[in-house]
């Protein structure tokens, strides 16, 4: 259960209070209409009070129920408030980070040019995240930092949190995006600074993982981490796009402009396919649903996923 969990960031007491409040006060209204609902069921029961009697009004009444009820919900409302008014704004000195989300996966940007898949962050350090979306409406949410944000296409969004415990915690998507939305869950990992500055520092590796392989495995964890395999696949079967398999150095028949023709799936086409999807449509498939990945990937991440491509 996440409310016993510990104070993964700033805002979990706030958050917690409001909520362990309300519950309170939901579960005091639940026992006491409960035993109220008991004892008249006993005490007017047809045998008992076989002759109903005719109330007319009671001022007394009026007043207490609404007067109780208007202190609760204010009591609810100032618990509410002081835990989220604050998330509002973010400190000066922040450190920054660029979420890009699109169907169906989040992609974390540094300002030093890192790009990962998991979001890294350091300990006891104000983290900022501005929120950007490719496409649809995706929301953010990291339940143990008790943050939850929507991802607008178009609209200047933000999140931040000061994590405090080291671990590594759960992040996904909460808003219905499509169907592969389940896609769309990743990890955070909060390290100690010192550990978060080395790995910060070297720009050299791009990915998170820090293991050696051939460029042909890097492509395939590039497009695992990038999340192509939510519409291709390498069995042969189809989903939103048209299966890899057996696709390198193959003829394919593309739709340009109108006009049906064939072209080779060479590294030129393979290169394309990517930067401009929608310049050459595949048979049998609809435009616009791949969206360019220029901005995300290198034309070295091209070389590996064009060697991976090549082993199926
Ligand atoms: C949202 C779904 C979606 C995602 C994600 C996606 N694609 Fe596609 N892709 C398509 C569709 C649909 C087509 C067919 C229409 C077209 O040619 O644009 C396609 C076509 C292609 C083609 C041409 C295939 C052929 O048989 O000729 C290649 C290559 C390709 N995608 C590579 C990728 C790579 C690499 C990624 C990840 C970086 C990716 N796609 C992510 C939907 C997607
Ligand atoms: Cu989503």
């Amino acid at each position: 259960m996440y409310i016993l969990s510990t104070q993964a960031s700033n805002f979990v007491s706030g958050v917690d209070k409001a909520f362990l409040i309300i519950l309170g006060i939901s579960f005091l209204f639940l026992i006491g209409l409960t035993l109220t609902m008991l004892y008249f069921i006993y005490k007017y029961n047809r045998k008992k009070h076989p002759q109903a009697t005719q109330i007319k009004g009671s001022t007394t009444l009026e007043i207490v129920w609404t007067v109780i009820p208007t202190i609760l919900v204010m009591v609810m409302f100032y618990y509410g408030w002081a835990g989220w008014h604050f998330m509002k704004k973010a400190p000066e000195d922040s450190f920054n980070i660029k979420v890009i989300a699109r169907m169906w996966n989040f992609t974390f940007e540094y300002e030093n040019g890192k790009r990962t898949d998991t979001l890294f962050v350091p300990k006891n350090k104000a983290v900022k995240l501005n929120l950007n979306s490719m496409d649809v409406v995706h929301s953010l949410y990291i339940p143990s930092f008790r943050v939850k944000e929507d991802v607008v296409p178009g609209k200047e969004k933000m999140m931040w949190f000061i994590p405090q415990k080291e671990g590594i915690y759960e992040l996904f998507c909460t808003e219905y995006c499509g169907l592969q939305h389940s896609y769309m869950y990743n990890w955070v990992k909060v390290m100690p600074e010192d550990q978060f500055d080395n790995w910060y520092a070297d720009t050299t590796r791009q990915e998170t993982t820090a293991v050696i392989e051939s460029p042909a495995a890097s492509g395939k964890r590039i497009m695992k981490n990038i999340g192509c395999f939510a519409c291709h696949t390498v069995d042969g079967s189809k989903l939103v796009g048209p299966s890899f398999k057996g696709l390198y150095g193959e003829m394919q028949t593309v739709v340009t402009g109108g006009q049906e023709r064939q072209v080779e799936a060479d590294d030129e086409y393979i290169k394309k396919s990517i930067y401009d999807p929608n310049a050459d449509i595949v048979k049998g498939f609809n435009k616009g649903l791949m969206l360019p990945y220029t901005n995300q990937l290198s034309e070295d991440n091209i070389r590996q996923i064009i060697e991976y491509l090549k082993t199926l």
